[in-house]
């Protein structure tokens, strides 16, 4: 079987970060750009970390690039609550060594998908959807030209910025307008599904026994971000959210999906930024999106681990 070929479009962030090593360390990715906009942190800061972990993580011959600094209309939101003043506080970060890609990402995913094959790259955003939005503007061929859109962001049932919005889609909710109106196959991996991907004991022991550099950065990373999330979210152990959707790409059987239209609101006074499924009928034929509905926990954290087990083969073992 042929790697699948992704681009991720992300903001590190804790959970951004192993969903780079997973998609790094898993045999049947073949990771073609990696890309950052403001999100967790300011464009600045999520850059950076992405840089850092590329370092750590060994990751070469893979072009990142900077994206949008700012959301298509609204203003910045970011979540330091979470993930810190850095975007990824806890792990001691590395002086990063690579060079950004000296395209904007904008083009950068165009170029990408422009010259990959027809329906072979799926692109996988883990934050807000700015870049993906602006994309689609300046270059509406790649909508059909792209195999797949699957993305961590919003819930059916669930918010976490709002009682019913999530993070990703209501820091740019008409950047997530664009991308969930354009015909191509959508799955939101939203909070229904990456709440069920908590990092447990069980887990934590498991990384911990794997000892190399870049596991000890993920357990870092865990404990910090755990701690957070316990102090202002009232989570036992968090949720690990972004590597739940190129778990997906890799194996879609590691979660049940529905499909569903969805589309979000943008003028609510409660409910700004919601994704509002249609679960009331059978889904229209046309119908292009689903929803991520029930994770194999145990099939996903192996995943992982497998993931962290090939990246610490392939770098310092300690
Ligand atoms: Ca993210």
């Amino acid at each position: 079987m042929l790697p699948k070929k992704i681009i991720l479009d992300c903001d590190p962030g804790h959970d951004d970060a192993i969903a780079l090593l997973l998609a790094h360390g898993n045999p049947d990715i073949e990771l073609l750009a990696v890309t950052t906009v403001v999100g967790n942190q300011t464009l600045n800061k999520v850059t950076r970390n992405a840089l850092c972990i590329a370092h750590i993580a060994n990751i070469h011959n893979v072009p990142f690039a900077a994206g949008c600094h700012r959301p298509l209309v609204r203003e910045i939101k970011i979540a330091p609550d979470i993930h810190g003043e850095s975007g990824l506080d806890g792990p001691i970060l590395p002086e990063p060594t690579m060079k950004l890609d000296a395209r904007h990402a904008v083009d950068l995913i165009i170029d990408v998908i422009m010259e990959n094959p027809p329906n072979s790259v799926t692109l996988v955003p883990t934050a807000g959807l700015t870049n993906i939005a602006m994309a689609v503007r300046k270059a509406p061929q790649i909508v059909e030209r792209v195999k797949e859109v699957v993305l961590m962001g919003g819930g059916y049932h669930k918010g976490n910025k709002s009682a019913v919005a999530e993070f990703n889609i209501v820091i740019d909710p008409e950047a997530a307008h664009i991308v969930f109106n354009e015909k191509w196959p959508l799955t939101m991996v939203g909070l229904d599904l990456t709440h069920q991907a908590q990092a447990t004991p069980d887990i934590i022991d498991a990384i911990t026994q794997i000892n190399t550099r870049t596991s000890q950065f993920v357990l870092d990373a865990l404990k910090f971000f755990g701690d957070r999330y316990r102090e202002h979210q009232g989570f036992g152990y968090p949720p690990v959210h972004d590597p739940c959707a190129v778990a997906y790409v890799i194996d879609p059987h590691v979660m049940t999906t529905q499909k569903v239209p969805v589309n979000i609101e943008l003028t609510g006074t409660l409910t700004t930024g919601m994704t509002v499924a249609d679960f009331r009928f059978p889904p229209p034929e046309d119908c292009h999106t689903q929803v991520a509905v029930k994770l194999d926990c145990a099939r996903f954290w192996q995943l992982v681990i497998d993931a962290l087990k090939t990246i610490g083969e392939t770098t310092d073992p300690g």
